[in-house]
């Protein structure tokens, strides 16, 4: 699967191209780069079966990146990116992915300082060079060194959809080779982490040496970093995936023992001797060593006496002590999505698009959130535009009456903690998202009261991705979350989970701590094109994470019910 790889490419391309000023050509990168790392089936899948016209069907693909797109899955490499490089002062474009730094300040940083890499940059901040530069100051360098250390992490941890669409493409695979039975994902991917440092694979076959072949001659192996009998380790683009060939008596042993996580792995196996057994990867074992249990995961904790925990909840944070664990909420248990954009605001498909895609879904309802009129670079509605806006959707819903279309929007939270429309707009909307998109001063008592003003107000409906995270490349904003969390269950306004799989926004520690508060949720996925509706799935997971059962979560309701719970 070259998606991810593909992907970063017309990133790095876009990123090239801005430093050169060249206009609207990023943009256009960006928004392709965004389609294909998101895309559900490999890239090359689309090329194979369609060529170039399929590639252009794609949302934000047109002719020249169809070409390029063509050019690297021939060749490897794309001869634009590399010209590109030859035009740019060495040092800035790695210096642009740093978290609070772009093109415009890596290029005086360079011109400047004459910083030519991430070490240089360090240093510079910590020995106070940078502050004494027009456009930068003491905060600045604060924030550049602040995102150096993001940037560290995000170079070791991958987002969780990164981690699921490998796997199961390899999984997949696996699984159409003679003489495999069962092929399980284990690790974090399998916990549904929202960052994934590999992927871990088990698989039992009577053929271990063509499993291991099969695994390092893939065409999209970039390295093989190990191949053994019956264990091998390659990398993916820049992904490491491990695969294990395993004897049935001890998958399921295996499976618990490489699902982890080991904070969970420690306590459990502190019970197996506790209660006179031993436990490792490969069974449950009496002390003398005879096999007790090792099959499925279900016969191990059931020997230990333990509840089932589903692999979400294995983090040591209680799943071992409770009395009676949750029903977690299923992973079909959503009914409608209700945030997301089209192309009114920054969205890539039109709202009859969007409305076949949620109905293809099989959802009941659906809500349409564009942007508000401070949102400008989002290209965010006015009020007439709204309107209009809504006067589609009336026309929408009678064409599509299998499915309930709310009419929403996304508001953007101002300064003062009023809204971007007037109350009495508001009042002609069905569902309102509100968002903290700017960020004023970073002070945490006037944002824990710009929510607070927000939540009581009676105008709005849920709060979008409360904490405003980036995971790896932006902090969350700073507030009393607990207190907002109860405003929430006080005037029941909903904590959205937003699915956007660079969000993750509630995580999972904070959707337990709202969940204890009796805040209510919403969980959505923010799409900007139809195929980001299938991020419900990650927005679900985090939900796990946070032991919610279904009655938690509002959108799990049928139409009916919904509606009034919303009113
Ligand atoms: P990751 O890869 O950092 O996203 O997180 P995991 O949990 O997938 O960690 P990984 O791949 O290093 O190991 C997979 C599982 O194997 C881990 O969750 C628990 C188990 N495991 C690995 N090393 C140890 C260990 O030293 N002790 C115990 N008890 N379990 C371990
Ligand atoms: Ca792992
Ligand atoms: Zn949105």
């Amino acid at each position: 699967m070259k998606n991810q790889e593909l992907a970063t490419i017309f990133y790095e391309m876009a990123d090239l191209l801005e430093i050169l000023q060249v206009p609207w050509k990023p943009n256009a990168f960006r928004k392709a780069a965004r389609t294909i790392e998101t895309l559900s089936k490999p890239i090359e899948d689309v090329y194979a079966n369609g060529g170039v016209k399929a590639l252009k069907e794609l949302p934000g693909v047109g002719d020249a990146i169809a070409n390029k797109t063509e050019e690297f899955l021939k060749t490897g490499k794309i001869k634009e990116l590399h010209e590109l490089e030859q035009r740019i002062p060495k040092g800035v474009d790695e210096m642009m992915h740093i978290p609070g730094l772009g093109p415009k300040k890596a290029v005086m940083l360079n011109k400047e300082l004459h910083i030519k890499n991430l070490r240089d940059l360090q240093r510079a901040a910590e020995t106070g060079k940078i502050r004494k530069l027009a456009g930068f100051g003491e905060k600045s360098e604060q924030e550049i060194l602040k995102g150096l250390s993001l940037h560290a992490q995000g170079q070791e941890r991958k987002s969780l959809l990164m981690g699921l669409d490998i796997a199961r493409e390899l999984q997949s695979r696996l699984k159409t080779l003679a003489g495999v039975e069962r092929v399980e994902v284990a690790g974090s991917v399998r916990r549904r982490k929202e960052t994934i440092a590999d992927i871990d694979l088990f698989v039992t076959s009577k053929n271990a040496a063509k499993v291991m072949d099969f695994f390092t001659t893939m065409s999209d192996v970039t390295r093989i970093l190990a191949k053994g009998p019956t264990k091998s380790a390659v990398l993916i683009g820049n992904l490491q995936a491990d695969v294990r060939v395993l004897e049935p008596k001890s998958f399921g042993a295996a499976l618990q023992y490489f699902t982890g996580s080991k904070e969970h792995n420690v306590r459990v196996r502190q019970i197996a001797i506790d209660k006179g057994f031993k436990l490792n990867e490969y069974g449950l074992f009496t002390r003398a060593g005879k096999y007790v249990a090792g099959k499925t995961e279900q016969d191990i904790y059931k020997k230990l006496n333990l509840q089932y925990p589903e692999p979400e909840l294995r983090e040591n944070t209680g799943e071992i002590e409770a009395k009676k664990l949750p029903t977690l909420i299923p992973y079909d248990a959503i009914k409608g999505d209700c945030h997301m954009h089209t192309r009114w605001s920054d969205g890539g498909n039109t709202t009859e698009e969007m409305v076949r895609a949620a109905i293809e879904k099989g959802y009941e309802y659906l809500a349409i959130t564009d942007h508000s009129k401070s949102s400008i670079i989002a290209n965010g509605l006015d009020e007439k535009r709204l309107l209009k806006h809504c006067e589609e959707i009336d026309t929408l819903q009678k064409k599509f009456p299998q499915i309930v279309i709310l009419k929403g929007s996304e508001v953007d939270i101002r300064k003062d903690g009023s809204l971007d429309y007037k109350p009495a707009i508001l009042k002609q909307l069905d569902i309102v998202m509100a968002s903290a998109h700017q960020r004023f001063t970073p002070d945490r008592a006037a944002a824990t009261q710009r929510y607070l003003k927000v939540i009581q107000s009676g105008n709005v409906t849920a709060i979008s991705h409360p904490t405003g995270r980036l995971i790896n490349a932006r902090e969350p904003i700073d507030f009393d979350f607990e207190k907002v969390a109860q405003a929430c269950a006080d005037a029941n306004v909903f904590l959205e989970i937003n699915s956007s799989p660079s969000r993750l926004d509630l995580k999972d520690s904070l959707i337990r701590t709202a969940k204890e508060l009796n805040a209510p949720f919403i969980i959505n996925t923010d799409s900007h094109t139809t195929e980001h509706l299938r991020f419900i799935e990650l927005g679900i997971a985090q939900a796990r994470r946070g032991w919610l059962e279904a009655k938690d979560v509002v959108n799990t309701l049928p139409r009916k019910k919904f509606l009034s719970a919303i009113k």
